[in-house]
């Protein structure tokens, strides 16, 4: 089959954000524009020639089309054979499964994760490499730089591929294997949890669940491993058919977004334990009975039992959070005696610790946790360790997070964020305050003492690598911190995200209200960094 190298003409925005390129779909639309970005990735990672790739996405609109483009692509770039999920879906911790079990050279994730979807909703892309991680800086930066200079690319003049049927279809000389993506999936899963005694509780006629996969791509998997593999009633799963537009909703697993599944869990027939994923699958959040688990707790949650799962039974060699996260899992770890690593926001921060065995798991406070069972976080993952830890402790998740809070005390936590402001506005704020912070460090801020201030910076232990200017970090002789940070995921403006922490050691004071908690600290946030008088809004748009 004859290989066509079609001229171009590089885009200038096609620079990676936290997690892969976001784009509103008529971006994408344009002529050329996926096929830039698609061949710098495969000028940047020569490896690919003569290797495997896995391919697969979250359903979302524009899916379809941009999987066959890539197909082409592959083929005409030399690739030997592409795993392909079945109607070219795959979850991200899917895509990241696959590439560690089949050893391949790398894989494309089409996602914009929890942003929506639709025609003119978001699309995204997110390259992995062989270790089924997102790709680290180097390569992201490596990637841009193509994209500045890319004069052509190489595809083919064939017609779309049926990605119905499971099996092998040629594409020139490339073969395209359709996989299934849930079996290898589940089976992972099967095999790091006591499907067992998860099946048990299923069955104990004492406990019940909600699953809100959103519409998006943890339908599938939610069904096969709660319902078939673990003899959940199939009540248990809500909007679990994937949708190219979400239903029209934001499959961001949140408290605002996720409302729906917050009320199961509250009134008078509340559920036992419930949690929602997003649009690509690797997002969770965690419901009991009139509890709503904060991903940061989760996660110290996680790392103190541990020890009780089956595929974690030797314990956790360290752990690792993003800066932003709450400091809850550094307390567990203090108790076990091994390392708390702090990086950036983004999973690719994490890889290097994963590979280098200095990790088992960590997690964000964005509603992100993982192991090194894969390299991205993973949403059903942690509802499945959530599952596990109610099985084997027959207590209910309130009293689960009670006694971790009695034990290590609560750190108070909540995240505002403000979206779609003005861009230049929202770099105007965080240059205020770098300069505010030489000056900060010894300062009373209302009741509070600041014990350090600075602008992020990361060193990987592993690789060496610096990464700048990762939000400007505020902590208090208390224990207290302020974050601030602007996101590098949305498409329209700038979102600032405001991150509050608090601990709070006495259990008298623990089922305090989160917000009320946090007011003085607020409104130090606010007066330092005169948030309305730079972006004009007097409130956040999402509390969480
Ligand atoms: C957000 C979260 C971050 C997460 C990223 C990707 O990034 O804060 O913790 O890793 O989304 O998650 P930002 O730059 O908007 O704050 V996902 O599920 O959207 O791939
Ligand atoms: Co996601």
């Amino acid at each position: 089959m004859k290989i066509e190298t079609v001229a171009t003409r590089p885009f200038t925005d096609q620079k990676l954000g936290t997690s892969g390129l976001r784009k509103r779909v008529p971006v994408f639309q344009q002529a050329g524009y996926l096929e830039n970005f698609v061949q710098s990735i495969f000028d940047v990672c020569p490896d690919l020639a003569g290797g495997t790739l896995v391919v697969g996405g979250d359903g979302r609109y524009y899916n379809r089309e941009a999987i066959q483009v890539i197909l082409r692509m592959a083929a005409a770039n030399g690739v030997i054979r592409v795993l392909v999920g079945r109607g070219g879906l795959l979850s991200t911790p899917a895509v990241s499964c696959l590439i560690r079990k089949y050893k391949t050279q790398g894989g494309i994730v089409l996602s914009a994760s929890h942003n929506p979807g639709g025609p003119d909703g978001d699309f995204g892309i997110k390259y992995n490499t062989a270790n089924g991680g997102p790709a680290p800086e180097g390569i992201t930066d490596a990637l841009y730089r193509r994209t500045l200079e890319i004069d052509r690319y190489r595809t083919l003049a064939t017609p779309d591929l049926d990605l119905e049927q499971l099996g092998p279809v040629s594409l020139g000389a490339m073969t395209v294997e359709v996989v299934d993506p849930v079996r290898d999936y589940a089976d992972l899963m099967e095999h790091l949890f006591d499907f067992k005694a998860i099946h048990e509780l299923f069955n104990s006629g004492l406990f019940s669940m909600r699953f809100d996969a959103m519409h998006a791509i943890t339908g599938p998997y939610a069904e096969e491993i709660l319902v078939r593999r673990l003899g959940a009633p199939c009540d248990v799963l809500l909007n679990c058919q994937p949708k190219p537009d979400f239903g029209g909703g934001h499959p961001d697993p949140n408290l605002v977004h996720a409302h729906e599944i917050v009320a199961m869990t509250k009134g008078e027939h509340p559920v036992s334990f419930a949690a929602a994923s997003d649009g690509d699958g690797d997002r969770n959040m965690i419901l009991g009975r009139n509890m709503f688990v904060t991903p940061s707790d989760s996660l110290a949650i996680m790392a103190a039992n541990a020890h009780h799962i089956k595929g974690y039974h030797r314990g956790v060699v360290g752990v690792a959070r993003s800066m932003p996260t709450s400091q809850a899992v550094d307390r567990v770890a203090e108790a076990l005696g091994i390392e708390c690593y702090e990086t950036p926001t983004g999973w690719k921060f994490f890889g290097n610790l994963l590979d280098a065995g200095r990790i088992t798991l960590c997690g964000e406070e964005s509603f992100g946790s993982g192991s090194d069972h894969v390299r991205e976080k993973d949403g059903l993952w942690a509802v499945l360790f959530w599952l596990n830890l109610l099985a084997l402790k027959h207590q209910s998740v309130l009293q689960i997070v009670t006694e971790h809070w009695r034990r290590f005390g609560r750190n108070f936590y909540t995240r505002h964020d403000y979206e779609g402001v003005d861009a230049q506005a929202a770099e105007g704020l965080v240059t205020h305050l770098r300069g505010l912070l030489p000056g900060l460090p010894g300062r009373a801020l209302g009741a509070y003492q600041v014990a350090y201030a600075d602008d992020f910076a990361y060193q990987d232990p592993v690789d060496g690598s610096r990464s700048e200017h990762q939000g400007i970090r505020i902590g208090f002789s208390d224990g207290s911190r302020i974050v601030f940070r602007l996101s590098g995921t949305g498409t329209v403006g700038a979102t600032l995200r405001v991150y509050l922490e608090a601990y709070e050691p006495d259990p008298a004071r623990h089922f305090l209200d989160t917000q009320e908690v946090m007011g003085p600290l607020l409104t130090v946030a606010q007066e330092l960094a005169q948030i309305e008088a730079h972006v004009g809004r007097a409130a956040p748009d999402v509390i969480t």
